[in-house]
């Protein structure tokens, strides 16, 4: 057993994830429906610090102003007393029908100043009640049919509401970040911004790009056959790992959701390897100090107590990898190994200090091909040296 969680842990969990009933496109709920504030309590009891949420995982979609305010200040009040901190509050839309050909892409323009509205008031909501990351899923923007589109309008329009939503941030002052989250597909056919690269690469085309960043989830990038951790380097590389999604998935099928280590697991040992002990040369590089934030659900096959003993699932995972992964990069026969292996030498800048490119040409160095060719890189030694540690 590992130890119990603590709020140094910053464990955190979306309202939706154990608040999910099973409802599914081939079946009705095979759980009950529990108040937000019920959901929060056992978290805290399980010892998660935080809890997030959409907005109607809250109050209803169409709920008045006064409602609005009844409900979220009981969970705000439930919070309080939990000791939970509301970290990250993000934006329903995509159930509504409203929301069927998306909120910002929608080629009907009334909707998309309807789904700004909607967003705008969620970034007040976020603000007033102490979220530092406001996560933006755009699970409805994308298409089916290529010829439904312009697709070149589709990301103008993208890009125009981010910078709307950002620079209201600004505006107000706030102590909000954006978290973009891609997803390549579900419930669309293909949605915009599919992976971290391709939200990477709209975010340095926006005005106030600086707070806009990313919420990578583990499932979304393994359905599209890519690297989590690899993803999480580039956006930490890129200054923009704001927030993050674990959970788990069996590589390209439908979105699973899984506890987080219940798919791909060495892959869940190298993320958080990369979370807790971070670069291996670079030790100066930014590396993740946010929330480890669980988006999974709780399988529809169980019930209530499988829901609670899910969610304690995560965090036990979480905890056990960490153990390992710190106990692998103390272990002086991997650090032996890393060295053999050439890891530590990537760090190194390939010119010299002050060396110009044609200094660099000019040089005539002595090079011996075939023997650089002959190189044993050792590498699956190192990885079984991993595996032992995760395994062992
Ligand atoms: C989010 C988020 C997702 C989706 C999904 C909704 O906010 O991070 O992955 O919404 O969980 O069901
Ligand atoms: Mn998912
Ligand atoms: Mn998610
Ligand atoms: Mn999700």
């Amino acid at each position: 057993m590992v130890r119990k969680p603590t709020p140094e842990d910053k464990f955190s969990f979306g309202l939706w994830t154990v608040g999910w009933t099973g409802t599914d496109p081939f079946g009705v709920n095979t759980r009950p429906t529990l108040d937000p504030w019920e959901y929060s309590d056992k978290l805290a009891e399980l010892g998660a610090w935080g809890i997030t949420f959409h907005d109607n995982d809250v109050f209803p979609f169409d709920a008045d102003d006064a409602t609005r305010a009844r409900i979220v200040g009981q969970l705000k009040d439930a919070a309080d007393k939990a000791g939970l901190v509301i970290e990250m509050v993000t934006t329903n839309t995509f159930t509504h029908p409203v929301f069927k050909d998306g909120g910002f892409t929608s080629n009907d323009r009334s909707v998309r100043r309807f789904g700004l509205r909607k967003v705008l008031k969620n970034v007040d909501l976020a603000a007033e009640l102490g979220a530092e990351t406001f996560v933006m899923w755009g699970g409805r923007e994308g298409a089916e049919y290529d010829s439904s589109k312009d697709l070149y309008a589709a990301h103008a329009r993208y890009a125009e509401g981010l910078d709307t939503v950002a620079g209201y941030i600004k505006d107000k002052g706030y102590n909000l970040r954006i978290g973009l989250e891609p997803k390549p597909n579900e419930p669309r056919g293909d949605i915009f911004l599919p992976t971290i690269g391709h939200a990477l690469g709209l975010i340095a085309t926006l005005e106030h790009g600086d707070i806009v960043g990313l919420n990578p989830e583990v499932g979304h990038e393994q359905m599209a056959g890519l690297n989590y951790t690899h993803g999480l380097a580039q956006a930490l590389y890129c200054d923009k790992l704001f927030h993050i999604d674990l959970n788990g998935q069996h590589g390209p099928k439908y979105d699973q959701d899984l506890v987080f280590g219940h798919g791909d697991l060495l892959s869940a040992f190298f993320t958080v390897d990369l979370l807790v002990n971070g670069f291996a040369a670079t030790p100066d590089a930014h590396v993740y100090t946010g929330p480890v934030h669980f988006d999974y659900k709780p399988s529809r096959t169980d019930g209530m107590a499988g829901v609670w003993e899910s969610a304690a699932a995560n965090m036990e995972t979480y905890l056990q990898l960490a153990e390992k992964a710190k106990a692998f990069r103390a272990d002086p026969a991997v650090q032996e190994a890393m060295k053999l292996s050439g890891v530590y030498d990537l760090a190194e800048p390939t010119l010299a200090e002050g060396e110009s490119v044609a200094d660099f040409l000019a040089k005539d160095e002595a090079f011996d091909v075939d023997a650089a060719a002959e190189r044993d890189y050792h590498y699956v030694n190192l990885h079984q040296l991993a595996l032992m540690h995760l395994i062992g």
